[in-house]
């Protein structure tokens, strides 16, 4: 269970954590017409920042915008209530969850009518897919539910209706003794993992999805990028088919909740524990997030 803080932040103001409710009726709980973002924020040598805290908001808004929700705060204003909330819990390292819905008011599937409410909560969630897992690589498998298609609903909207594709590629893959999925998109290459984007390593090549393969843009697997150029690999973003997934050298997850976690093991292809360019990329990142590293120092924002 997740450990409860004091306060979130609810609609412009703090109320205490069991206080944060919502109407059943809700139209985002029978309807998925939620948005939402995570971030984290960590220890720094110069006191807690959030990572990337402006880019999560700006795709807040632009989730938003694909289903036409009017949130009624500017990017800097959820900056400010992003910072607001992790202080007045008194956090340093914790999980933040922004997240705007289409609320109370009626039902049936339009939801304009609805008032859109937003919340953020803020708790200390350690590594997604285990301390273990980050260390020596998790157990994955290819799912056989496909990521949902553009021509279904914008899979560049993180949009809360798009984690019912992920929760049923997740408990298959959890009932099969995996940690996690990787799906496919509808032409059978790689998307990405239920909540994590996907990196393949062959020699000194580093291969991500791109948009094109249904994959969210990630915020993460973009600070992955920039750390894999910087360390002198070739990085590229195209397409990964099932083939090249299964004879790469290394393949990892990277994403707000899995940071960067190796994968060990896909279907029954072994990989065997943290490959060398897994291991270099993960150490640099963890610098660049705790500020261990001044190259990266511009992706904080500190919360005091
Ligand atoms: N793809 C998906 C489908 C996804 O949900 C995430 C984040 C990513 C890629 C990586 O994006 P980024 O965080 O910007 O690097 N998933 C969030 C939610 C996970 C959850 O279990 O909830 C996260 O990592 O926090």
């Amino acid at each position: 269970m997740m450990e409860p803080t004091k306060y979130i932040w609810f609609d412009g103001s703090l109320v205490e954590w069991a206080e944060a409710k919502v109407h059943v009726l809700t139209h985002a709980l029978h309807y998925g017409t939620g948005v939402f973002e995570s971030c984290r924020c960590y220890e720094t040598p110069d006191g807690p920042a959030v990572f990337r805290l402006r880019e999560h908001m700006l795709r807040l808004k632009k989730s938003a915008g694909y289903y036409n929700m009017p949130i009624p705060y500017s990017v800097d204003e959820l900056c400010d209530a992003v910072i607001e909330t992790v202080l007045s819990n008194w956090l340093r390292e914790c999980y933040i969850r922004p997240i705007a819905f289409f609320g109370y008011k009626e039902l049936g599937v339009y939801p304009l009518n609805n008032p859109v409410d937003v919340a953020i909560a803020a708790w200390k969630w350690g590594a997604y897919l285990g301390e273990e897992g980050l260390k020596r690589g998790i157990k994955v498998k290819i799912s056989p539910w496909r990521r949902i298609s553009d021509e279904t609903m914008p899979p560049q909207a993180k949009a809360t209706a798009n984690y019912a594709n992920s929760a049923l590629a997740k408990m298959d893959a959890v009932k099969g003794g995996y940690a996690e999925a990787i799906m496919l998109n509808t032409r059978g290459t790689v998307a990405e993992g239920s909540g994590e984007n996907l990196f393949a390593v062959k020699g000194r090549k580093v291969t991500t999805t791109s948009e094109e393969s249904g994959a969210l843009r990630g915020i993460t697997q973009d600070a992955v990028k920039r750390i894999a150029k910087d360390l002198g690999y070739t990085v590229v973003e195209g397409k990964i088919t099932v083939k090249q997934l299964l004879s790469a050298d290394e393949v990892f997850f990277s994403g707000t909740a899995a940071e960067v976690t190796p994968i060990r093991q896909v279907d029954r292809k072994v990989y065997g524990s943290i490959g060398p360019v897994t291991q270099s990329i993960q150490a640099k990142f963890f610098d660049a997030v705790r500020g261990a590293d001044p190259k990266y120092t511009k992706w904080l924002t500190y919360v005091r």
